[in-house]
């Protein structure tokens, strides 16, 4: 029957992302909890393998089950559908938080408040996000462009704010689209405010540690509640969260939309 076809297909294999990712241990956890996955695995290598498979098999029509996440360019590129997740360990929406490490609302003030400030709708994100496709994926022409066309939503973030005056910041983000485009906006309008900025790319695990040792003073990367809540009750305490810089986001399993199951557990063991 065409379903069990399609996990024999598949081999049981799930076509993940990198082995850092805070969706790699998510996705885990799922199969570890639901019986119709009982000895799946998960092939991990990175978010651009995992694309390039994706591409292939569409191409092909072939079968394949992705770790996808969204907003993501690949949801406007090819049609793809989330499995239903009955147990809700994916969760049903994800928000981006803003972290900065204690003490920077006393020693950074300004970096504080602008931060604070920072929020994108989801609308904003995926334009971004498709204009990188035509970019080379250069965030930091893709943030500056976004910078240089809202002038108006920059300025609420920055209104009634003192210039900084060669103040160092450092900004840790991981290399995910999403947050390569917000770390390198808050990067360029921090700079224009008279800030001293460093990015530098990291694992979410290094994030959170960079910033509960206060090696790093923001991030604008984690994914609340589910994909980083690891990590983030790990370190809960030693840093301070500033609160949802996007909301309506979304991890888990999706597939491409001719294959025919829906759910999780129209897979079999
Ligand atoms: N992601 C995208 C990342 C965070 C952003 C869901 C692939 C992860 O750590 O899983």
């Amino acid at each position: 029957e065409a379903t069990s076809n399609v996990s024999e297909e598949l081999e049981y294999t799930i076509t993940g992302i990198e082995p850092g990712a805070g969706q790699t241990e998510t996705t885990n956890n799922v199969i570890a909890e639901y019986e119709s996955m009982a000895g799946w695995e998960q092939e991990l290598s990175s978010s651009a393998a995992m694309l390039t498979q994706l591409g292939d098999a569409i191409g092909n029509e072939e079968p394949i089950i992705v770790a996808a996440w969204s907003p993501h360019y690949k949801f406007a590129k090819y049609d793809l559908k989330y499995l239903e997740d009955p147990k809700g360990i994916f969760g049903e929406e994800e928000y981006i938080t803003t972290i900065v490490r204690k003490g920077l609302k006393d020693e950074k003030p300004i970096a504080y408040t602008i931060l604070d400030r920072f929020y994108w709708e989801l609308q904003d994100m995926e334009s971004a996000l498709l204009k990188a496709q035509e970019m080379d994926f250069d965030f930091e022409k893709v943030a500056r462009e976004w910078v240089d066309n809202n002038q108006d939503t920059v300025a609420t973030w920055t209104e009634g704010v003192e210039p900084a005056g060669g103040t160092s910041l450092e900004l840790v983000s991981t290399s995910w689209d999403t947050e390569l485009f917000s770390a390198n906006v808050a990067k360029i309008v921090l700079e224009q405010h008279g800030f001293n900025v460093t990015l530098t790319q990291v694992d979410p695990a290094i994030m959170f540690k960079a910033i509960a040792t206060g090696d790093a003073d923001a991030s604008l990367s984690p994914w609340m509640p589910s994909t980083h809540g690891a990590f983030y009750n790990e370190y809960e305490g030693e840093f301070e969260d500033l609160g949802a810089n996007l909301e309506g986001a979304k991890i888990g399993l999706a597939v491409p939309t001719y294959m025919d199951i829906d759910s999780i557990e129209d897979l079999e063991p």
